[in-house]
């Protein structure tokens, strides 16, 4: 969870690209004065979903910035880093640079004290200086055994992990300020685990924050603007913001890509939340068939006068 400066010139959002799949448009005109930004049906916020939810439900609102499509590989996990991204498949991790320029690729990096314990799965990661935090799963979920691994930022390598004591770890993200990791026991739920992890190797399990409901398949969480921002694989690709206050939990929109048929239906997947050329939501979805991946930007807006979030 990088956090980037906050400069919000609605023209910069054409520097996301143009879209691939026709799912999300921004232009501008010749002279800069004015912003078109079109949002496709298919990742506009679901009005008839949320008729269910509270009105303060349909109070925050993401409205995508741009489709950007990345390597097929890229299908787990999303971090900003200076100067450009880090992304996660089950078993590798990638660094890119702003473009998504690949530049440089680690295919196993797990130790091999994990990989005899099982474990197999890397899930959504999360940057802390020059560190990547990545949660880890094995598949024996009875096990109540999870464990979190630290990865150097530039070359990739592990340089640590400890188990933990939950019975899944889809997604994990690290506050550096309170210094502090988020993750949630099960792939849906309605509670967040909080560590204190200011020793690396000692994390200790803080407190609990309960939510005010389940959020279901949670893929990805991130931490920013006091508030944790999820990505589900649910049936919507539902995106949710949890207020870390008092854990009030909205549900802002969609990821998107909810075109796919029959077993190539897009899997949501990892979130990333660094305020970013005005928008703050960077997500992650995967696609069964291996063809390609997508990031997606979205520019948040907050109860009230729907100015985006400062
Ligand atoms: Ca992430």
């Amino acid at each position: 969870m990088d956090k980037c400066g906050w400069t919000l010139t609605l023209a910069a959002l054409a520097l996301f690209g143009a879209c691939s799949d026709g799912t999300a448009h921004v232009s501008h005109d010749a002279g800069d004065a004015a912003v078109e930004v079109n949002v496709s049906p298919d990742i506009a916020v679901d009005s008839a979903a949320d008729a269910d939810l509270p009105q303060s439900a349909t109070a925050w609102t993401a409205t995508t910035a741009g489709t950007v499509p990345v390597s097929m590989w890229y299908s787990q996990g999303i971090a900003k880093i200076e100067g450009g991204w880090v992304f996660s498949h089950a078993g590798g991790l990638f660094r890119t640079d702003d473009a998504f320029v690949e530049q440089l690729k680690h295919p196993l990096p797990l130790p091999a004290a994990l990989t005899e314990l099982n474990f197999i799965h890397i899930g959504d990661i999360d940057a802390w200086g020059d560190t990547i935090w990545a949660g880890l799963e094995q598949t024996d979920y009875g096990k109540n055994q999870q464990a979190v691994a630290w990865f150097d930022r530039k070359t990739l390598t592990v340089q640590g992990y400890q188990l933990l004591a939950q019975h899944q770890c889809s997604w994990l993200s690290v506050d550096p300020g309170p210094a502090l990791a988020y993750t949630m026991d099960q792939f849906s739920d309605d509670a967040v685990l909080i560590y204190d992890a200011k020793t690396p190797g000692q994390w200790q399990l803080k407190t609990t924050l309960k939510l005010d409901r389940k959020v279901d398949k949670v893929q990805g969480g991130d931490v920013a603007q006091g508030a944790l921002w999820l990505s589900t694989d649910d049936a919507e690709h539902g995106l949710y913001r949890v207020d870390l206050a008092g854990g009030a939990t909205v549900r802002l929109g969609s990821l998107g890509h909810l075109n796919g048929k029959a077993l190539a239906i897009p899997e949501g997947e990892g979130i990333d939340a660094t305020l970013l050329n005005g928008a703050l939501l960077h997500t992650l979805t995967g696609e069964p068939l291996k063809i390609t991946s997508w990031v997606d930007h979205f520019v948040v807006t907050a109860p009230g006068d729907k100015l985006p979030v400062p």
